[in-house]
């Protein structure tokens, strides 16, 4: 995911990241939006797209835009507090969150 090779997961990689998933081009990703786009890659992860849609939506108003990424990016720099996401924090913070997604995933999925 660090679209621009720079070795840093940083701003601009979160807006690509929102690029992505706006299909409309209103540069917000809506709910819809996402989980039409995750749904297509990963039909049966239906919780992991919004246990992802919840972490990304960082003031919870309902969209990702620009006023979500400081608060992501706050958060994947969590190792080295030195406000840039090297490659092991952004590791370490996917891991982490995709663990614990796919955990209440495979919950769901018991009968
Ligand atoms: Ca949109
Ligand atoms: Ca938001
Ligand atoms: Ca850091």
């Amino acid at each position: 995911m660090d679209y621009n090779k720079n070795g840093e997961f940083d701003r601009s990689d979160l807006q690509t990241l929102i690029h992505d998933y706006d299909i409309n081009g209103d540069n917000e990703v809506t709910r819809d939006e996402f989980e039409y786009k995750f749904d297509m890659a990963e039909p049966t992860l239906a919780i992991v797209a919004k246990g992802l849609f919840a972490e990304y939506d960082d003031n919870q108003d309902g969209f990702i835009d620009t006023k979500d990424l400081d608060g992501v990016h706050d958060r994947m720099d969590h190792m080295i507090k030195d406000g840039k996401v090297d490659h092991a924090e952004f590791v370490a913070y996917q891991v982490q969150l995709l663990t614990v997604l796919y955990a209440l995933q495979a919950q769901a999925g018991q009968p």
